[in-house]
């Protein structure tokens, strides 16, 4: 029996010791299976002995019986709110308050994650019960939820910590966590949640500590509230407090930083806001506190806010606003998407006014109407999205969306085939809109790149029909594109000759330049690399586009029946005689090439080497070409100023070679 309790108090001291090591230093100590095979372990002794269980035991992170109610628990002390500050002014005035009272002072910044604001109370140590902040006096009991929470200590570390303790936190969710769970709600037909913030809220208040335990949430302390009993660990600054939390085993996020000039609080805010995107949570803004503990206490507070706080937010990214019509826009395939016009609003840090409806499933997952309120969200620099509308707002004239049975367009009639979200509009190149799109393809930077013909110069080829298909444009004359807006001989001139120069081009960009559905930059570039000649793929049959790396049935099908068509074979012959050409293809045996089933990673500057044709090449001898670099990496080509990835690979004994490595290899693999 004494051997067993052994074993147990070390299964639960290793474990919550790699907890620590996770959440509180990020630094994992050991890998995710052994951690599950220790968990494994602990659990099935406990199972065969509950009496030798441990109070802090991580096995009882799993939730518990469900509760009818929450009760209501009194903090010690109240928790605070925090003002807000929206503009450099409001920080500047908040500074000028502080040092018209105290003088100068350093600053404390954090990031302000958008959670849920906690208070966990330890008595000796030992997690006694935790609370939602409620109105600041009075929340509910949320303790059994939040003993599932792995990042939160159920026992502190070390020694010497007061009787009574009120640690102040944010539970949060994961930004992988909250795509994680939305994946799972939605396979389950359940609801899935607007944003993170939502998501953590909606886990932590569950009655079931079951569900609270499956949801992964995270926490980082911000402050103490009640100390009781207090010995040595009186601190004399906020930075030091953080610090005391963190030796007691709370975690701290990595973030926070003192600075000690209004410009170094600025610096910070700007350059966490350019990180946004990469940091693992969602956060709104920056929160700025007094280090000094005494000039805390001399600031006080008004209200129920501090005056030695302050959280300095970020331009909304998430704000209401009217959908006040939807338009329906053809795309270059013939996809029919609806795009909602919004009454503009600033989300952001832009004003937005349009926004994209994706399909007819997206309109009823919302049950969106014309005349509704909706919820705008800009996330980095993603394209705004209708996130959900506010039912409450929906007034009585609300229009239902109705889908458009002929192509806005060409009056074509538009298709939703059995299986597929897109509705399509059935009239090809014969629709203005999507010969535009084919055109603006056809001409762009990864498919035949020519230099000034953007998409404003397309749509007024089109408009004044000067060109009616791709093989159009090599007729042009400069004195023609004179006949558009603002264009000079000289420019048109060039346009001439950037067309003429286009001529010369590869058999992947040619192929990638015609647009047809599902044959991307890779696809295009398999395909030249498998068959080296364009009439064998023009003539190949599904099957033999089969036997090309990443070619499915689908991709399969959609450029036998390209080819098919009556009217691309008539524009094909025209490009060709045009006097579109490339260099003949060293046809190589698939399983030969040389960089089989390797992976290789493209980083920094290519000063000689386009980075896509780089890329074509690569995949052209085999190689797959990854985003980023991991221990499966075979190798990383590094241009100038390479920063990450190289550190990275580095640090993984992944093999490095730079731009004329690589010149090297490609000429002595021709
Ligand atoms: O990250 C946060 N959301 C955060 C919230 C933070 N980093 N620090 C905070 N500090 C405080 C004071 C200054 C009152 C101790 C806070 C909050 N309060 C807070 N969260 C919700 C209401 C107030």
């Amino acid at each position: 029996m004494h051997e067993l309790q052994t074993e147990i108090d070390q299964l639960t001291q290793a474990i919550n010791q790699h907890n620590i090591r996770y959440y509180v230093d990020d630094a994992p100590s050991i890998p995710d299976a052994e951690y599950d095979r220790l968990m494994k372990r602990l659990i099935e002794l406990e199972q065969a002995h509950p009496h030798l269980a441990l109070p802090d035991s991580p096995s009882k992170r799993v939730g518990g019986i469900a509760l009818q109610k929450f009760d209501q628990i009194t903090h010690l002390k109240p928790m605070l709110s925090l003002d807000n500050a929206f503009e450099t002014d409001d920080f500047v005035a908040f500074n000028k308050r502080i040092a018209d009272k105290v003088g100068a002072v350093d600053y404390v910044c954090e990031p302000k994650l958008d959670g849920l604001a906690v208070s966990i109370t330890y008595r000796n140590g030992v997690l006694e019960r935790a609370a939602t902040r409620g109105d600041g006096s009075v929340g509910e009991d949320i303790t059994q939820n939040v003993r599932t929470i792995r990042a939160i200590p159920l026992k502190l570390r070390g020694e010497g910590f007061p009787e009574l303790v009120e640690v102040r936190g944010e539970v949060f969710m994961p930004k992988a966590a909250f795509e994680a769970l939305n994946q799972r709600q939605m396979a389950k037909g359940d609801k899935v949640f607007v944003n993170p913030r939502n998501a953590a809220a909606g886990s932590l208040r569950q009655l079931d500590s079951k569900i609270t335990a499956s949801r992964a949430l995270g926490f980082y302390a911000y402050a103490l509230g009640v100390v009781e009993g207090e010995s040595q660990t009186m601190q004399l600054t906020h930075y030091g407090q953080l610090n005391q939390l963190k030796q007691w085993g709370l975690p701290v996020s990595l973030e926070v930083k003192v600075c000690d000039t209004l410009e170094n609080v600025f610096t910070y805010y700007q350059d966490i806001m350019s990180r946004r995107s990469q940091l693992e949570y969602e956060i709104d803004g920056v929160v700025i506190k007094v280090n000094d503990i005494e000039k805390q206490q001399t600031l006080g507070f008004v209200a129920k806010a501090p005056r030695w706080a302050i959280a300095y937010k970020f331009p909304a990214q998430e704000e209401m606003t009217l959908l006040e019509a939807v338009d329906f826009q053809v795309g270059r395939t013939g996809a029919v998407t609806p795009v909602a016009r919004l009454k503009p609003v600033f989300v952001g840090g832009v004003t937005v006014s349009n926004a994209t409806l994706h399909n007819a499933d997206e309109i009823a997952r919302l049950g969106v109407k014309v005349g509704d309120t909706v919820i705008i969200r800009r996330a980095g620099d993603v394209i705004p999205q209708i996130v959900a509308i506010v039912p409450e707002q929906r007034p009585d004239d609300a229009q239902d969306i109705v889908f458009p049975q002929y192509c806005p367009v060409c009056q074509s009639i538009v298709e939703r085939l059995e299986g597929e979200a897109v509705a399509r509009c059935s009239g090809g190149l014969f629709c203005e809109a999507q010969c535009k799109e084919a055109i603006k393809h056809f001409a762009s930077r990864k498919a035949l790149n020519i230099d000034g013909l953007g998409d404003k110069i397309v749509e007024q080829l089109i408009d004044k029909e000067l060109v009616k298909t791709p093989a159009d444009l090599f007729s042009l004359t400069a004195s023609a594109i004179t006949m558009l807006d603002r264009m000079a001989m000289k420019s048109a001139t060039n346009i001439v000759n950037a067309i003429k120069q286009a001529k010369t081009t590869t058999l992947a960009r040619f192929l990638y330049s015609l647009g047809i559905r599902e044959v991307g930059e890779a696809t295009a570039a398999n395909l030249a690399q498998h068959f080296a000649e364009f009439d064998k793929i023009r003539t190949a049959s599904v099957e033999q586009l089969l036997e090309v790396s990443d070619v499915g049935e689908v991709v399969a099908r959609h450029i036998s029946q390209f080819f098919a068509q009556p009217h691309n074979i008539e524009v094909i012959e025209q490009l060709l005689n045009a006097g579109i050409t490339w260099p003949k293809i060293a046809q190589a045996d698939e399983s030969q090439l040389s960089l089989k089933g390797q992976t290789w990673v493209l980083t920094g500057t290519l000063s000689q080497l386009n980075r896509n044709d780089a890329k074509a090449q690569l995949q052209a001898l085999g190689a797959k070409v990854a985003g980023s670099v991991s221990k499966n990496t075979d190798c990383l080509v590094a241009g100038e100023a390479a920063g990450s990835k190289l550190a990275k690979a580095l640090e993984l004994g992944v093999k490095v070679i730079d731009e004329q490595g690589l010149l090297d290899l490609l000429n002595a693999s021709h």
